[in-house]
C-alpha cells in the first residue's frame, strides 16, 4: 500500500535541483571554515534573518543545544514554554549536556506574554539560579504550528531584555510563520539574540539547520558545535541543498498551508472528530478524536490501515502535517480514508 504520509514535513525528499547542487558542490574543510558552500549557506541564512553571522549544524536539536551552551553557563536558569520542543522533545539535552536549570512557563497556545515573564522572573538571591535565557518557539509545534508576528514577538523579547535575559528562538519553521503572516522572517526575529531554523523540514533539504546571531555569538557557538561533535568537514555536500532550499523553496510553503486548511475543514466535518480551525494557520492540523472512536493511538492505527500515516501527540490528539509531497488529491484521498476509519471505529 502506498501511504499518504502526514507524520511530519521532515519526510520531504530533496528536489532534483538540490541533488544536482549536492553533486556539484564546491567543498572544503568546514572545521577550518574553508567549505565555500557551507559559508554561502551561513551567509545567506544570516542575511535572510537580519543577523551578522550563521553556523550550519546537523540538526535542529543540536542548534538549540549549542545556542543554550553559548548563551548560558552551567547552573543558569533557562526559561522555556512548557510545551516547547526544546523542553519536551530534545532528550533533556539542555540539562544533561549544557547543565542548565530549565524552568517552564505555560504560554497561551505557545505564546509567552511579557507580563508572564515579569511575574515569573526571580530576583537575584543566593537561593536562586541566575536567570539567563528565554527560549521561544515560532511556529509553535505542539500548539499546532501557530505563527507569531512581530507584534507578539517584540514585546516579549523587549520584556526579556529589560529583565536581563537574552532570547533564543527555536524557529525550526520560521519561514512557515513568515509566509503565513506575509511578513519577512527577519522582521519577526528582529529582537531575538539568536535564531535557529531547519532547512530539513518543509524546505525539503535532506539535512541540517542554521543558527544565526551576532558575529561574537557565532564565533563562540562554533566551539560548542565542535564540542558536541557537530564539526562536519566537507559538509558543503549537504549544505548545497540548504542553499537551494533558502533560495527557491520558501514561497511554496503557502501550498502546504492551503492544503492543511483544506484537510482541517474536511476532518472537522467527520462525525466523532473535531478540529479547532482557528488554530490551523500553517502546515499542521491537530485532530481531536472523540472518545467513542477510541484513543488517538488506536485511531492512528486505524488510519494507517486505511493508508494514512500520522502521529498521536496526546491521548485524544493526532497531529497531521502537510508538505511538498502532499497534493490536493492526497488531501481528498486522506479525507476519504479517515472517514472510512471513523465509520469502522465506534467503541461501545
Ligand atoms: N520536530 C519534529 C519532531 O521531533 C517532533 C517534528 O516532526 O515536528 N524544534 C522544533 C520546533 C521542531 O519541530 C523540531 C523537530 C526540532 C526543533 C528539532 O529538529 P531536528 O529533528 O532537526 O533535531
Amino acid at each position: 500500500m502506498e501511504f499518504i504520509d502526514l507524520r511530519s514535513d521532515t519526510v520531504t525528499q530533496p528536489t532534483d535541483a538540490m541533488r544536482r547542487a549536492m553533486a556539484e558542490a564546491a567543498v572544503g574543510d568546514d572545521v577550518f571554515s574553508e567549505d565555500p558552500t557551507v559559508n554561502e549557506l551561513e551567509a545567506l541564512a544570516a542575511d535572510q534573518l537580519g543577523k551578522e553571522a550563521g553556523l550550519y549544524v546537523p540538526s535542529g536539536t543540536m542548534a538549540n543545544l549549542v545556542a543554550v551552551m553559548t548563551h548560558a553557563q552551567k547552573g543558569d536558569e533557562v526559561l522555556l514554554e512548557a510545551e516547547s520542543h526544546t523542553f519536551l522533545n530534545e532528550a533533556g539535552g539542555i540539562a544533561a549536556v549544557a547543565g542548565v536549570f530549565p524552568r517552564t512557563i505555560t504560554g497561551k497556545l505557545g505564546y509567552i506574554a511579557p507580563e508572564q515573564l515579569r511575574t515569573t522572573i526571580r530576583s537575584q538571591n543566593v537561593h536562586y539560579p541566575p536567570s539567563r535565557l528565554l527560549c521561544l518557539e515560532n511556529t509553535h509545534n505542539r500548539a499546532g504550528g501557530i505563527p507569531f508576528g512581530p507584534e507578539e514577538m517584540n514585546p516579549t523579547c523587549n520584556a526579556a531584555h529589560e529583565l536581563g535575559l537574552v532570547v533564543h528562538l527555536d524557529g525550526a519553521r520560521i519561514f512557515n510563520a513568515a509566509v503565513a503572516l506575509g511578513v519577512p522572517a527577519k522582521a519577526i526575529v528582529r529582537e531575538c539574540d539568536s535564531v535557529m531554523f531547519c532547512v530539513s523540514k518543509g524546505l525539503s533539504a535532506p539535512v541540517g539547520s542554521v543558527l544565526v546571531g551576532s558575529q561574537t555569538f557565532i564565533d563562540r557557538a562554533r566551539r560548542f558545535r565542535k564540542m558536541v561533535g557537530g564539526g562536519m568537514r566537507q559538509a558543503g555536500v549537504i549544505a548545497a541543498a540548504g542553499v537551494v532550499a533558502l533560495k527557491t523553496m520558501v514561497n511554496r510553503l503557502a501550498e502546504d498551508h492551503a492544503n492543511a486548511r483544506c484537510l482541517a475543514e474536511g476532518l472537522a466535518a467527520v462525525p466523532g472528530l473535531s478540529v479547532d480551525l482557528t488554530r490551523v494557520r500553517t502546515n499542521m492540523v491537530l485532530l481531536e478524536v472523540g472518545d467513542r472512536l477510541g484513543s488517538a493511538a488506536e485511531f492512528a492505527t486505524r488510519m494507517k490501515r486505511e493508508g494514512v500515516l500520522a502521529f498521536d501527540v496526546g491521548r485524544q490528539t493526532i497531529r497531521l502535517v502537510t508538505h511538498r509531497h502532499i497534493t490536493q488529491g492526497d488531501i481528498s484521498r486522506a479525507l476519504e480514508a479517515v472517514r472510512r476509519a471513523a465509520r469502522q471505529t465506534v467503541v461501545s
